[in-house]
């Protein structure tokens, strides 16, 4: 039994500080009406923490024609025009329940924290909820070349807090997202759709519950 000491988290972005998961897949619903290509909140999830390339592909495979590179390009903007379009509504208060009482509580104990997120609208996601300055470090969609599962993201996000990634936990609510912090060796704690991962170490409802698993300290197998 070995005694791992946390000394950072790193927070995936949509779905666990802020919903703007609803606004992906109200936007991504728009384009496929659009298409007349079936589509729901079981094949929403498999897009959470996928790049928006990645998630156009898994749409289209449920469409009856096949696309251009150059069609697909116009479906990535229209989409993501849509997409920006509900960030332009995001404000502070619609930060998630506890996420504020949480970060205070691991500031008091000194733990870093990172945001670790395939977007590529991070930091404008993080201007409209005023937490621009907020994390020792930011990861995103515009630092990666694979997205989640592979644990670039979280990699380089650890690396940017001047931690080893056993050092880490990762919060998300992907199952891509688990499966990326796994890849990386860190600890994994699932909220939401995640918690159906079974490789994630902890199950959460309510963000608070990190503060127990991360300042506590854990005993690890
Ligand atoms: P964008 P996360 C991910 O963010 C979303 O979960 C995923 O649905 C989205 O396709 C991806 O970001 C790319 O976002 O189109 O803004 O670059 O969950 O890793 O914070
Ligand atoms: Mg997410």
């Amino acid at each position: 039994m070995t005694m791992t000491t946390i000394k950072g988290v790193i927070f995936d972005l949509d779905g666990v500080i802020v919903s703007t998961d609803e606004f992906h897949y109200k936007a991504w619903k728009k384009l496929a009406d659009r298409e007349n290509i079936p589509f729901d909140k079981t094949i929403n999830n498999r897009l959470r923490g996928v790049s928006r390339a990645e998630s156009l592909e898994i749409i289209l495979e449920k469409a009856k024609k096949e696309y251009t590179d150059s069609q697909k390009q116009e479906m990535l903007e229209f989409k993501n025009d849509i997409y920006k379009e509900s960030l332009s509504e995001l404000k502070r208060y619609d930060i998630l329940d506890n996420f504020n009482e949480l970060y205070e509580q691991l500031k008091e104990n000194n733990i870093k924290m990172a945001i670790g997120s395939s977007s590529k609208n991070t930091k404008r996601i993080l201007k409209q909820i005023e937490l621009s300055d907020a994390f020792d470090a930011i990861a995103d969609g515009t630092d990666i070349t694979r997205s989640k599962p592979d644990p670039e993201v979280f990699l380089i996000a650890a690396k940017r807090l001047g931690l080893n990634p056993e050092e880490c936990v990762v919060i998300e609510d992907a199952i891509a997202g688990i499966e990326a912090a796994k890849a990386g060796q860190m600890t994994a704690i699932a909220i939401n759709d995640a918690k159906n991962c079974d490789k994630a170490d902890y199950r959460i409802d309510n963000l608070l519950e990190i503060a127990d698993i991360v300042i506590g300290g854990y005993n690890e197998e």
